[in-house]
């Protein structure tokens, strides 16, 4: 089977230490949290910023200094911004990092309840501009759909040109507002994808390693990271990222999965490939 491409989402733009002290907010911190999910396996970071209070932004000055300290720890790794940001930021605000060119970036694909009174919002419109701005920059997207019909979404924007084959999506699974994460759902989104893409899987909270055991299984990439989940078991948070992607690393060991380089995960994405 293909080898397995983990992605780091170390830091998100909703979890804070409060959930768990070791979720990163400075420059520091974030740097520590990606060199030990590095460490660990991991060829992707999944990347959201903070102030130092904690505060999620998408300023893409803050970008570029996490960025640039970021690949400084870790040469070779694969910086995937986030254009999601936090609930209720604007479209030019949750664009910004896109200006900083990164190899990838993520394109969410449909409007959902985010838990409360959220709600997580992109318009077809608004898919469509956030689409069309990253092809021109020849960055490539990273699909996150948090429910089926985002799925159709995508493609139906691919049939309009606005997405390019082969595409590349993330199942976040058990959003409280998007599709849940029981082995049904996964087998559902991936039979709802072209055969010639690729796809990653997210499990939020309980649903991490369940999900991602699944995906290894079925010979998908996986994503972990305390943006979805900070335990490594039940009742034992995790100490670093490092020590989430360690468990997917010994759980795609016991399955059979070798583990792939940020320069493989680039070949398998069809990214350039970096000197
Ligand atoms: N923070 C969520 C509202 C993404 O990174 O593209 C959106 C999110 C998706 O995290
Ligand atoms: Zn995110």
């Amino acid at each position: 089977m293909e080898k397995l491409i983990i992605t780091a989402c170390i830091c998100g733009a909703e979890v804070t230490k409060a959930h768990n002290p070791a979720v990163p907010y400075t420059v520091d911190e974030l740097v520590r949290e990606a060199k030990s999910a590095y460490d660990a396996g991991a060829s992707i970071i999944h990347l959201h910023v903070r102030e130092d209070d904690g505060t999620p932004t998408q300023d893409a000055g803050r970008f570029k200094v996490c960025m640039e300290a970021i690949q400084a720890a870790c040469p070779d790794v694969i910086i995937q911004p986030s254009t999601g940001g936090a609930v209720g930021m604007s479209n030019d605000e949750r664009l910004q990092p896109i200006t900083l060119n990164p190899e990838m970036a993520t394109l969410d694909c449909g409007t959902c309840n985010f838990g409360g009174d959220e709600i997580f919002v992109n318009t077809e419109n608004m898919i469509k501009d956030f689409a069309k701005k990253m092809a021109a920059r020849g960055i490539k997207p990273e699909i996150e759909v948090f429910d089926k019909g985002m799925i159709d979404m995508a493609l139906r924007l691919h049939k309009k040109g606005y997405i390019q084959a082969p595409m590349h999506f993330d199942f976040v699974m058990g959003v409280n507002g998007g599709i849940s994460g029981e082995p049904r759902d996964l087998l559902f989104m991936r039979e709802s994808i072209p055969a010639d893409a690729t796809w990653t899987v997210a499990g939020v909270g309980r649903y991490e390693f369940p999900m991602i055991t699944m995906g290894i299984l079925m010979g998908g990439h996986v994503r972990v990271g305390f943006e979805d989940n900070v335990y490594l078991a039940k009742g034992v948070l995790a100490k670093t990222n490092g020590e989430l992607v360690a468990k997917a690393v010994r759980i795609a060991k016991e399955l059979g999965r070798d583990i792939a380089s940020p320069s493989e995960a680039r070949k398998i994405l069809g990214l350039k490939s970096r000197a």
